[in-house]
């Protein structure tokens, strides 16, 4: 008797064993179909030229790209290699857009955009200097 329930144990094993690995088989194909939507999405996203991050190339008296389109709660990173001080600073300074204050050259300047909008902003220094920030 007690072989046959040691039998019957192993068994019982074996077949919940197989049913793990059959519904590990199983379940495998799913995360793959979510993760394929995750990869569609993320070439939509690309489509559309809106990044998590953008960096924009201050010199020769000019914001290069002039504008750049990005996802919400992206940061653009704005580098001066111009070799005079330049800023980046809201048109509306008021609405709590980027404000960078001096950025010397050589140096670097992070703003992360939290809301949705159109963000035009200007060299403090030479008003001429101008961009846009879209965040979709
Ligand atoms: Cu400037």
């Amino acid at each position: 008797m007690i072989k046959t329930f040691i039998a019957i144990v192993i068994v019982i094993v074996l077949a919940v064993g197989g049913w793990l690995v059959f519904g590990s088989k199983n379940s495998n194909p799913n995360p793959s179909t979510g993760s394929g939507n995750n990869n569609s999405s993320q070439s939509n996203t690309t489509n559309s030229n809106q990044a998590a991050e953008g960096k924009i190339n201050i010199h020769n008296m000019m914001f290069t790209p002039s504008q750049i389109t990005i996802a919400k709660g992206g940061s653009v990173t704005w580098t001066n290699n111009d070799s005079i001080t330049h800023t980046v600073v809201d048109d509306l300074s008021n609405v709590g857009g980027p404000n960078s204050g001096d950025i010397a050259p050589g140096q670097s300047y992070s703003f992360t955009f939290e809301k949705t909008g159109s963000f035009q902003y200007h060299c403090s220094i030479h008003p001429s200097m101008r961009g846009t920030i879209v965040v979709k």
